[in-house]
């Protein structure tokens, strides 16, 4: 009876899931989640994130993370009530895109950790920069910019990496930290990125990037899955030797260091390679296989679908990342998720339960009452300067706010996602929101599909823990394939919430309304007004 254990650093909390593998049975036999905020007060969080001024700016500490990880190594030694002798191998899931800086002590220190210390105690003096910024970031536009022009246009960089030079990604975060402290950056001997970072922590040595969150960087070739020789040259100078090496998501890199087998009594267990939130959640969600694609309602909301080749995007919104299945992934990404609904909710005094009723209380459509909810600078479309917009929308008005900032996340989904072609045939919900089945209706109505939220949660991490069998086999010489490694963990659960007679036709035309709506709000399209009261004659207004 083997166990494997998953972990997910997320943008506000550090999750674990064990499961169990016993012959054909198969059980999670543990899961927990730590709280950034509230169960590390002293770095001063706000929803994971440090305090900021400037609202383009998003940084967290890699300090906090190494002492989650550390906390819940413990929970999992002294209170899961595992038998630690059966831990086979580890492996984990990320937020994607932040990255971590270390100077050249840092190998000797993670080799070399004193099991009679604390892991952060260790920690202080490898870092050259303190603070890791995160997927939240979006203040490297000049960056991008030049970034872009080097490799030849925007067009070029998305043939080249998958996407287009987005913000938050590693690279031009890399090449802002050379531009802002050069001397900080030429006393850099490793860049990881989060997730890279932490296997480097449970292994005790360097451990590799792989593909699926290698991808998110701006900086890989992703038809050969390695480093792109121009990218990187594009980026910053001498980079090649900062990064660690690319390796296959299966890569084992190595066993449980000492510090965690005479610190926390466990066994030399297999240290996989990390990776990214989204390709593991395409693990925890099952998709490897074509049919169902999978929405995630969390701190960000994604959507993910595999892909065959790496297509990228014409209006390049979208990404495509390596997955961890060895095959390809497609990828949209909004930062206005769970940060817009508590937004409403909170404006309106609402609690979740409050928030469910006006969902039920008001009508599909909304009554033609839209919002754009870019309460933060939006990735998906490029919103650099937040500001919610209301289109025949009372902002007073309670319900019909909870109703247009669902609706409107969830076409904008829906017409960012088009690009992938995929005609999804189940969407699989995934993410503290997709456990509230109101929300999940307005995503079946505007999909026009079946969603079965996950009995396990987060999918991020149970795909991590997945992972870390997958990998473990394939060490023994055994391919498990994927559909085998998913079988009896992934469980949609049932009935599934069917999309409700009549609908498909109104969100249809209510749709191309939020396109239009968008595209005024950026300033490449006329006033929406027309469409919208069109859409008011056609199928009312109010509740
Ligand atoms: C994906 C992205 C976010 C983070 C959140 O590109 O930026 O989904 O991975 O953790």
């Amino acid at each position: 009876m083997a166990v494997y254990l998953g972990f997910d650093l997320g943008t506000q909390g550090l999750a674990a899931v064990a499961v169990e593998v016993d012959g054909p049975r198969r059980r999670v036999v543990f899961e927990r989640a730590l709280d950034f905020d509230t169960a590390f007060p002293r770095y001063g969080t706000d929803h994971g994130v440090l305090p900021r001024e400037d609202p383009l700016v998003a940084d967290s500490s890699p300090l906090l993370w190494a002492e989650a990880l550390e906390r819940m190594m413990q929970i999992v030694a002294t209170e899961s009530g595992l038998d630690l002798a059966r831990v086979r191998a580890v492996a984990g899931s990320a937020q994607q895109h932040g990255s971590v800086y270390l100077n050249r002590t840092a190998a000797e220190t993670l080799a070399g950790l004193d099991p009679a210390q604390p892991l952060v105690a260790q920690l202080a003096g490898v870092f050259t920069r303190k603070v890791a910024p995160i997927w939240m970031d979006s203040s490297t536009a000049h960056q991008c910019a030049a970034i872009t022009r080097a490799l030849g246009g925007v067009e070029a960089v998305a043939r080249l990496t998958g996407s287009r030079a987005f913000e938050r990604f590693t690279g031009p975060q890399i090449r802002k930290f050379f531009e802002h402290d050069p001397a900080g950056y030429r006393r850099t001997e490793t860049i990881h990125l989060v997730s890279s970072y932490l296997a480097s922590l449970l292994a005790g040595k360097r451990a590799p990037i792989e593909p699926g969150d290698g991808a998110g960087m701006a900086l890989m070739d992703i038809a050969r899955k390695a480093w792109s020789p121009a990218a990187l040259e594009a980026t910053a100078p001498e980079l090649a030797g900062k990064l660690p090496p690319l390796a296959d998501s299966w890569t084992v890199v190595g066993e449980l260091s000492p510090y965690w087998t005479r610190r926390y009594g466990f066994p030399a267990a297999a240290a996989v390679a990390w990776s990214g939130d989204n390709p593991c959640s395409l693990v925890g969600t099952g998709l490897v296989a074509d049919g169902p694609i999978a929405i995630s309602l969390g701190t960000s909301d994604t959507l993910v679908a595999p892909m065959a080749e790496p297509r990228t995007d014409p209006s390049l919104d979208g990404s495509v990342f390596g997955a961890p299945t060895g095959s390809y992934m497609g990828l949209v990404c909004f930062k206005n998720g769970s940060l817009a609904r508590e937004r409403v909710r909170d404006a309106h005094g609402m609690n979740w339960d409050a928030f469910s009723r006006a969902l039920r209380a008001t009508r599909p459509g909304n009554g033609g009452a839209l919002m754009l909810p870019w309460f933060e600078p939006e990735i998906t479309p490029p919103v650099a300067y937040p500001g919610v917009r209301r289109y025949g929308l009372d902002a007073a008005d309670g319900p019909a706010n909870v109703r247009a900032v669902v609706e409107a996340q969830m076409m904008a989904l829906a017409n960012h996602a088009q690009w992938m072609g995929v005609r999804a045939k189940e969407i699989r919900a995934t993410g503290g929101a997709a456990a509230n089945r109101d929300i999940l209706q307005v995503m079946a109505d505007v999909h026009g599909v079946e969603v079965r939220p996950l009995e396990v949660g987060n999918s991020a991490c149970l795909g991590a823990a997945l992972r870390a069998w997958h990998a473990d086999e394939w060490r023994s010489g055994r391919r498990l394939p994927w559909p085998d490694v998913v079988a009896g963990f992934v469980v949609p659960e049932e009935p599934a919430i069917r999309p409700a007679a009549g609908r498909a036709p109104l969100y249809a035309e209510l749709r191309e309304v939020y396109a239009a709506a968008e595209a005024h709000a950026l300033g490449r399209g006329p006033d929406p007004g027309p469409l919208l009261e069109a859409f008011r004659r056609k199928y009312g207004t109010g509740r």
